[in-house]
This record gives C-alpha cells, structure tokens and sequence, in this order.
C-alpha cells in the first residue's frame, strides 16, 4: 500500500511537470509516428532511424514521438508503402527500387554505373534532380522528405568466384523487385529472381537463390557472409533509401509539425551518410575477416559489362521519361566537368 502511494505521488508530480514540457497533439497524447524500417536495429538504417526519433522529440519537446520499428516487423518494403500510402503507418525509410511500381520516375536510381561515387550522388539526390523525383511521389500519397545512402551494390554469391561476365551464367540471384533490375542481371546472363528482401536470408540459406547483390554495410549487419562464400567488387549502381511520410497524415500536421519533420530529415541525411560512409571503409576487411572470399573485376571487364548494360538505357528512359534521362545527363556532365 505504502510503495503504491509513493509510486502515485511519483506519478501525479511527473505529469504536473510533463503537462506544460509535453505541449501534445489535440487528444492529449504526443503525436506518435511509426517509422518502419527493413535492416536491423544495428545497420546503419537503424542508428539512423535512432537518430532521427531522438531529433523528432528533441525538437517538438516531447510533442512528437517516433517509434522506430525496425527488422522488417511491419512488412517488406513494398508492404510498408502501401501501408503509408493508405494511413496505417506514418513513416518509413526503404530502398528507391521498391518504389518503382508506385513512381515510376525512381527507376532512374537504378541505371547501372550511373553514378561513379558519392560525390555525385549527393550532388544529383539533392539537387533539383533529386527534388523532381522525390516530387513525383506526392500523386501517389507518399511525401518523400530525403535520401540515404545505402551504398554503391556489390555482388556475393555461394557458387563460385566471378572475375568475368560469364561467370554469372547459370546464378540464381535474386534482385529486388522492378523490371531494370531484372533486366540488368538478366542481361549480364545471371537468372535474376525478384524477391522482397525480408525472404532473402532464408532464401539464401536454403540455396533456392545463390546470390544477392547488396552494399558491404547489408551484407554484414545482415550476416550474409554466414551463406554466401563468394563477393565481387562490382559496384554496379549507387543505391539510395528514401525517407517517406505518409501524405494523408502529412495533410493533418501543423506547420510547425511538418517543419520539425523536414528539419530533422535534414539532419539525419547528414548523419546517416557519414555514418555509412565510415562503416563501409570497415565492412569489406571485416567481411574477409568473416571468411568471404573477395574478387575483383579487371578494368577490361568492367568494361565489357557497362557496355552491355548500355542497353537498358532505352528501358530507363521509357519508364521515367526522356526529359528526365536528358536532364540527369546535363547535370552529371555540369559535375563532372568541375573536376
Ligand atoms: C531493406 C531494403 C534493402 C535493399 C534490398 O528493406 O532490398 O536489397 O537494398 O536495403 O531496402
């Protein structure tokens, strides 16, 4: 009796000081955000989930909370979009190629060897380019707020060593789930095989794909050298995430409330991208240290490959348009000759 007195007293005291620091939402309570996510809470997904939730509460003064649910336990990530599309779920970050079947201008994200290092992805996302594509997502219910870095894609199977284009004939590799990626692998002669990441350990695991092509940082916070023997250096396409918010909700927010969404958006890009930049210096000795067996592609056949790869193009452009493949040239040609 008397420790639940105390316990009351406690109670009462918190909420007479929490009352005029939690300025809340209509109802009384803080606003709260599920925020999903696909990676484990220890990625870099995770820690920059993390960081944005304690920015969210920081700046709102405990009127918004983020509730960051990661591992996928709210869906792959093409469930979470149409989770958020339709209002069940706040928030989520998930990879651009997923997105494709919702707004088709993201494939452009996914041209191979568009990008040739962070530089230029940080140039081209933020910049009008950038802002055009993630602009596109609002007719489809989705307020894309910024990007990540996941990180230039690198290619690990259990087979065998690939050094040349060959090589990938007769790999199961599983790709995610959009026409140029299949496309892509298929035209290097790999069996490319869609499939939402959430299935992808197991899958790998019990050999019904041999591969998967993801960043360093994913291949070992998700413990994929654990079924996969083989990593080739290919970095085949700079793959960004995509902070989005659900527009039905964004809609009810005040000004204040978007404001403090989009500034700590903008701060978690910053720290998310130099965060996965340090660790992806790191991940490929610690993936050797794991035991991967780590190849790379001679200059000539890296070559042959972007050569052949040139024929997506056409498919590119007709899945997000001419001017923004034109324009994406401009501006990539506006960097490179800043050098
Ligand atoms: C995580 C995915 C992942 C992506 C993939 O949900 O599917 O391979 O690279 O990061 O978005």
């Amino acid at each position: 009796m008397h420790f639940l007195h105390r316990i009351c007293i406690v109670l009462s005291v918190a909420s007479l000081i929490g009352v005029p620091l939690l300025a809340q939402a209509q109802d009384g309570k803080p606003r709260l955000i599920r925020f999903g996510y696909g990676l484990n809470e220890n990625s870099n997904q995770g820690r920059a989930v993390a960081a944005f939730a304690e920015q969210v509460e920081k700046a709102s003064g405990g009127k918004m909370r983020v509730q960051a649910i990661g591992a996928a336990a709210l869906g792959s990530d093409t469930q979470m979009q149409q989770a958020v599309i339709d209002g069940e779920q706040e928030m989520m970050v998930g990879s651009t190629s997923t997105l494709v079947g919702v707004t088709k201008e993201m494939a452009l994200w996914d041209t191979p060897f568009l990008l040739s290092n962070t530089k230029e992805a940080d140039y081209l996302l933020d910049g009008p380019i950038g802002q055009k594509v993630l602009d596109r997502l609002q007719e489809r219910g989705l307020v894309g707020l910024v990007y990540w870095e996941n990180g230039f894609r690198n290619l690990t199977n259990s087979k065998h060593a690939i050094t040349h284009m060959e090589d990938l004939g007769g790999i199961k590799l599983r790709v995610m789930q959009n026409n140029v990626f299949i496309s892509s692998f298929q035209t290097l002669g790999a069996n490319a095989v869609p499939m939402p990441f959430t299935e992808l350990f197991a899958a790998l695991e019990s050999k019904t794909v041999d591969g998967q092509e993801n960043p360093y940082n994913t291949i070992l916070s998700s413990r994929f050298y654990e079924v996969q023997k083989y990593l080739t250096l290919t970095n085949h396409v700079y793959s960004p995430w995509v902070v989005v918010v659900s527009k039905k909700w964004w809609d009810k927010l005040s000004t204040v409330e978007k404001k403090v969404l989009t500034e700590a958006a903008r701060a978690s890009r910053e720290f998310e991208r130099q965060d996965t930049r340090e660790e992806a210096t790191k991940a490929l000795a610690k993936l050797k240290d794991k035991g991967m067996q780590i190849s790379d592609l001679s200059p000539g056949e890296l070559a042959r490959m972007r050569g052949k790869l040139t024929r997506i193009y056409a498919l590119i452009g007709s899945n997000i348009g001419m001017n923004l493949w034109i324009e994406t040239q401009v501006e990539l040609m506006k960097i490179r000759a800043k050098k």
